[in-house]
């Protein structure tokens, strides 16, 4: 502990105590939520919440206060360790030292850059942890790879919401106003308390994703703001809505065409914000006519009643506000819902206005960099990053930072090569996972990814536990140190419109563990030094910094967190656009109801709406097939107490959640005779998994939902049980490569399927 270190209190008793914003790991979402960690002989005692921090005051989940079982837990890796190739599946580790662990990783480098070349090294990574921001200099400007990839069917989270909103939008990540910008919060009197808020999807009570802390829709109801929730689930919030629209599950995109067309056709739009600041008005309102609330209402299953009462309570109560969730994504129609809903808030004239969506920049500084180390990779190696064979999917190509993942399945699939007419570059060799567990959690179909990962010869990790993954696939796997045992910066939404940036603080030196960015410094100057100039992670922060402000790293730790400025009416303004002119940035410099950048790559410019292909109503599924798997299934509602696939082993946190869940209507139950508690099959043609039944009116009788990520720490690791890893995965029933015609959007969220009763996990 230093003189200057504000954040450090000294409590005199041989105790301390750290004020930092938390991330990952263990996994979590950028919410960066203010915690006080108490420490005794670099040992943490306690954590709490810190009432200070002007976003989250002292609130926390279940998975913050057990980070102490996290990090003194006895199955967690605290040393590098590595094992020959041919015992993948086995527990053959050996524990080796950090030196022995960076050579291997240097040497197999080297000698996959000179044969077959550098775009042979992959690398995968999960969602929205701290590695996010590196994951891509890793690839980039460490490896010099350009197949940056992920193993997520249609890149099915956020980037598709992200996508939507740079070309139609072309400012940052759309925000429900929650006063984050202001230190004063809702006390501020710039700010105004939204009427109502349509949560579209989203679950942010349990999720707080990507920066949103979920509480905030509390602090609002308290304050009057009023719920409009889309949402196949009953949930907490559906249940104190004014207006639940409990659709079935994929058709998202008729249900907000619905909306517009009561909006429109009723005239309750914002015609002066429509004139000047929309473009395609009237070739959308003719695309949205069709769509009356009875005829969404037959194909959702929707009251029509409902549609009408949501869509006018929303439009003539300015301000009003929305939240977009994950639901969007997990759609091949998701882009069409994603555009619609969009318009639904622009019709409105909710654009950037107190008590409406906050808007930003289209990329701030710290959503840039990692983007621009792409410009790292040479002109020879970028030319090796893999691409769709049939030449589709050029939306993707030109959006996302690497290949879409079903691509890189469809690559890594290949017998052999000589049956494609431009040989792929001779093959590839290596993979480097950061946050990611990917049979456990983000794989659709994960057997057909564990076979096409198996064929790589060095496969690396850097985790905090083992999992099925590493215990499958990997040759050498990394400890990682965890949030309050390394230094980083908090980025809300990934830098796309952060009301604040957070420090994350070290509160107890690590054991032999590191964090990703020491790790990436040390590769860095490893492989290409004259790349990486940085010593320490906190010049490293601090260089990041300075791009944009004139403080540094050490600055932002005495500041804790560091709310951003923030201006109301930007487009009015000239603030969203680089040439600050007026308007958004995007081709027409007005928001596009109708698109003028999804015809370039072979997109429809308005909406639509597509049957999900895997439905029971899809043209795509023969009759005898629907007559099998009858039920909608849909999955991956979060629960508060675990991130996906992690703390599973964790067991004040197993304890709120025990087994896999599969949530089913007593109609539905009672006719499969199946009880409370029961274990259940459910299963359609790609697969099936085992799940406990909770019984529950929440959901219609022909829908189910289960939970996704499991796997059972507590069992046998070796091949093939790999910790029961397939026995409970909803993922055995997701298709592959049902992606949307941008490449964006896959159904995690809707597939066919049966259930019934069997006699145990392993019936
Ligand atoms: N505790 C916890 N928090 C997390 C995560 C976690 O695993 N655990 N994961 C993080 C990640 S990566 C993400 S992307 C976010 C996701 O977080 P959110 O965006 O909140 O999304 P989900 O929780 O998956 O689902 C939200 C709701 O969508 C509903 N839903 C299901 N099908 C449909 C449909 O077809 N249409 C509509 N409109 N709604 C549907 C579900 O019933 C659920 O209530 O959460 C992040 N935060
Ligand atoms: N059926 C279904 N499947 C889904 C979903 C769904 O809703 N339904 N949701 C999907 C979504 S939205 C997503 S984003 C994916 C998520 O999928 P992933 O992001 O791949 O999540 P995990 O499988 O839990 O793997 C994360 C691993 O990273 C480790 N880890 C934690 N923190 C860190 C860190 O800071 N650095 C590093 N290097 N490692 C860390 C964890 O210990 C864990 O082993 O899952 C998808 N899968
Ligand atoms: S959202 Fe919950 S788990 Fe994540 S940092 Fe905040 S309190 Fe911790
Ligand atoms: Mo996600």
């Amino acid at each position: 502990m230093e003189e200057n270190e504000s954040w450090v209190v000294d409590l005199g008793d041989g105790t301390h105590q750290v004020r930092t914003c938390v991330w990952s790991p263990p996994g979590d979402h950028p919410v960066g939520c203010g915690v006080i960690v108490t420490v005794k002989d670099n040992k943490v005692v306690k954590i709490e919440g810190d009432p200070s921090h002007p976003i989250t005051q002292g609130r926390l989940c279940p998975r913050c206060i057990a980070m102490d079982e996290v990090l003194y837990h006895p199955d967690r890796i605290v040393h590098p360790m590595k094992r020959a190739r041919e015992d993948r599946g086995k527990d053959t580790w050996e524990t080796i030292s950090w030196d022995e662990a960076f050579d291997l990783i240097e040497s197999k480098v080297r000698e996959y850059w000179s044969d077959p070349g550098p775009h042979s090294i992959l690398t995968f990574t999960g969602t929205g942890r701290e590695i996010t921001m590196y994951s891509a200099a890793y690839c980039h400007a460490i490896f010099n790879s350009p197949n940056y990839c992920m193993v997520l069917s249609g890149g099915a989270c956020y980037g598709p919401r992200c996508t939507i909103a740079n070309f139609q939008l072309g400012a940052g990540y759309p925000e429900l106003d929650y006063a984050a910008y202001f230190s004063d919060r809702y006390d501020d009197p710039r700010y105004e308390v939204p009427k109502y808020i349509l949560v579209w999807g989203k679950n942010p009570i349990y999720s707080s994703p990507d920066g949103f802390f979920g509480h905030a829709l509390v602090d609002l109801m308290k304050r009057g703001s009023k719920l409009i929730v889309v949402d196949p689930q009953l949930t907490w919030i559906a249940a104190r809505a004014e207006y639940h629209i409990d659709l079935r599950p994929g058709t998202d995109a008729a249900i907000a065409m619905a909306l517009c067309n009561v909006i429109i056709s009723e005239g309750l739009y914002n015609r002066d914000f429509v004139e000047k600041w929309c473009y395609g008005f009237d070739a959308f309102a003719e695309c949205v006519a069709e769509w009356t609330p009875e005829r969404a209402g037959e194909v959702c299953w929707v009251d029509p009643e409902t549609i009408y009462g949501a869509a006018r309570a929303f439009a003539t109560n300015s301000p009003s506000s929305a939240l977009w969730g994950l639901a969007i994504d997990t759609e091949t129609n998701g882009v069409q819902a994603g555009h619609t809903f969009l318009a639904i808030c622009a019709l409105c004239g909710y654009m950037d206005i107190p008590g409406g969506i906050t808007l930003a920049k289209p990329a701030s500084f710290t959503g840039k960099w990692r983007y621009e180390t792409v410009n790292s990779v040479t002109p020879e190696s970028r030319a090796k990053r893999m691409y769709d064979l049939d030449g589709r999917y050029k939306c993707w190509d030109a959006a996302g930072p690497g290949p879409l993942p079903d691509v890189t399945l469809d690559w890594l699939e290949m017998e052999d090569w000589s049956n494609v007419e431009e040989p792929p570059f001779g093959g590839f060799r290596m993979s480097y996972w950061f946050g990611t567990n990917p049979l456990s959690c983000m794989a659709a179909s994960p057997k057909r990814w564990e076979k096409a990962l198996a064929k790589l010869e060095f496969n690396v990790s850097q985790d905090v536990f083992m999992n099925p993954s590493i215990m499958a696939l990997c040759d050498l796997v990394l400890p990682l140190s965890c949030s309050v045992e390394h230094e980083g910066i908090v980025f809300p939404h990934f830098g796309r419109n952060s009301h604040f940036l957070g420090a994350m603080s070290k509160a107890v030196e690590p054991q032999d563990t590191k964090s990703d960015v020491e790790i990436m410094l040390e590769l860095g100057r490893r492989l290409r030094p004259e790349l990486w100039p940085w010593e320490t992670p906190e010049e490293f922060f601090t260089a990041q910094l300075h791009t944009a402000y004139e403080w540094g790293f050490k600055d932002l730790q005495q500041e804790v967190v560091h709310q951003q400025e923030f201006e109301y009416y930007k487009y009015e303004k000239g603030l969203l656009r680089n040439d600050g002119k007026p308007g958004f940035d995007t081709p027409t410099g007005l928001i596009e109801l109708k698109s003028s950048v999804y015809p370039v790559f072979g997109e429809q410019a308005l909406p639509y709406f597509e049957e999900p292909y895997f439905s029971p109503y899809s043209e795509q599924i023969d009759q005898s097939e629907k007559d099998e798997y009858p039920l909608v299934l849909t999955t991956g509602g979060r629960h508060i107490a675990m991130f996906h696939s992690e703390h599973r082993q964790i067991s004040s946190l197993r304890k709120l959640n025990p087994w896999p869940l599969v949530t089913i209507h007593p109609d539905t139950a009672s006719k499969e005779g199946i009880e409370e508690g029961d274990w259940v099959a459910i299963e359609n043609p790609l697969g099936r998994c085992v799940m406990k039944a909770c019984i529950r009116p929440v959901v219609d009788p022909r829908v189910v939902h289960c939970q996704h990520a499991w796997w059972y720490p507590e069992q046998e690791g070796e091949a093939p049980n790999l910790f029961g890893n397939y026995k409970s995965n909803v993922n055995n029933l997701i298709p592959h490569k049902k992606v949307g015609v941008t490449g964006y959007g896959a159904p995690y969220k809707t597939v066919i399927c049966k259930i019934y009763k069997v006699d145990s996990l392993e019936g």
